[in-house]
């Protein structure tokens, strides 16, 4: 293989990125139409880890797209319509028909629909959208970041971290097996503050749109953070594990993502100590 090949064709890739945008919105209103509708709810590892029949019906909905129009590319997914990866090899979609799914149960807004669309491994395209709020976050590599039609800026490189505000998880400032929760705490304490809104997908594009300044937590799975990290990554933000070592496309991994030098000082100041 030469290494023109690794990249994809800018015009197969700007096809490929109108047709997600199109279904990425006919999917949202699918959902909006049907938001007040009762919802059959089921559990998965354990109580609080939740699935709806929309979470299924939006993940069949692409993968039906996938197979009609694009054969030859893979699917990687939460629901369990996607396929069975071994490797990095060729156009991969990766989907979360839902990101904040509790949310989506509870309160009937602050979720999203996360695709982020892989080549050889490279990240080309990434698209949140937050239903409810009709915000579509997107971004192709090395062409920018933006919500709806609005490019974002590139993050403020001077922000420090007693200016920022960081979001996690509170669960992690309790006593648990994983992290010293006094390093957590000692964060919190320095920022001006935090926030949770329980989607990473969401997370991931408030940092992009530089709203807060990162986003923490010990545990994602790749659809969590495909799209995500794509967008972040266009306006100059960073994303590794808390050790602050690259993550791979398929890994399920801690991640931190922030403004750069938010993100340097969380991990070279707090997060260095903070496995048990
Ligand atoms: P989900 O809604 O698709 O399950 C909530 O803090 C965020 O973490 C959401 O993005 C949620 O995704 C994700 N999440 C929740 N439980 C998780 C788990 N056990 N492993 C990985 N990610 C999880
Ligand atoms: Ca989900």
């Amino acid at each position: 293989m030469k290494m023109g090949d690794l990249k994809m064709d800018l015009v197969v890739r700007e096809t490929l990125f109108n047709h997600v945008r199109s279904w990425m919105l006919d999917a949202g209103a699918l959902i909006k139409d049907s938001i007040d509708d009762p919802l059959t709810i089921s559990t998965k590892s354990n109580v609080n880890d939740l699935v709806t029949e929309v979470d299924q019906n939006v993940e069949k909905f692409f993968a039906k797209k996938i197979k009609e129009h694009y054969k030859d590319h893979l699917l990687l997914s939460e629901e369990g319509f996607g396929d069975n990866l071994k490797d990095t090899k060729g156009t991969v979609w990766i989907i979360d028909p839902i990101d904040g799914t509790m949310n989506f149960i509870n309160q009937k807004r602050n979720f999203a629909i996360s695709i982020g669309i892989y080549h050889e491994g490279i990240g080309e395209i990434g698209f949140v959208y937050d239903v409810m709020a009709n915000n579509l976050y997107s971004a192709m590599r090395d062409g920018g970041a933006f919500k709806n039609d609005q490019r974002l800026p590139l993050l403020n490189q001077n922000i420090a971290l007693e200016e920022s505000i960081i979001c996690l998880n509170h669960y992690w400032l309790c006593e648990n097996r994983l992290i010293d929760e006094k390093v957590m705490q000692s964060l919190v304490k320095d920022v001006r503050g935090t926030r949770t809104y329980g989607s990473a997908a969401l997370e991931f594009a408030h940092v992009a749109e530089g709203i807060i300044e990162a986003y923490l937590t010990m545990r994602l799975e790749p659809w969590d953070i495909a799209a995500g990290r794509i967008i972040v990554t266009e306006v100059g933000g960073k994303v590794t594990n808390i050790n602050g070592e690259e993550v791979g496309m398929l890994e399920r991994s801690s991640i931190i993502t922030g403004n750069p030098n938010v993100h340097k000082k969380i991990v070279s100041e707090y997060l260095k100590n903070i496995k048990k």
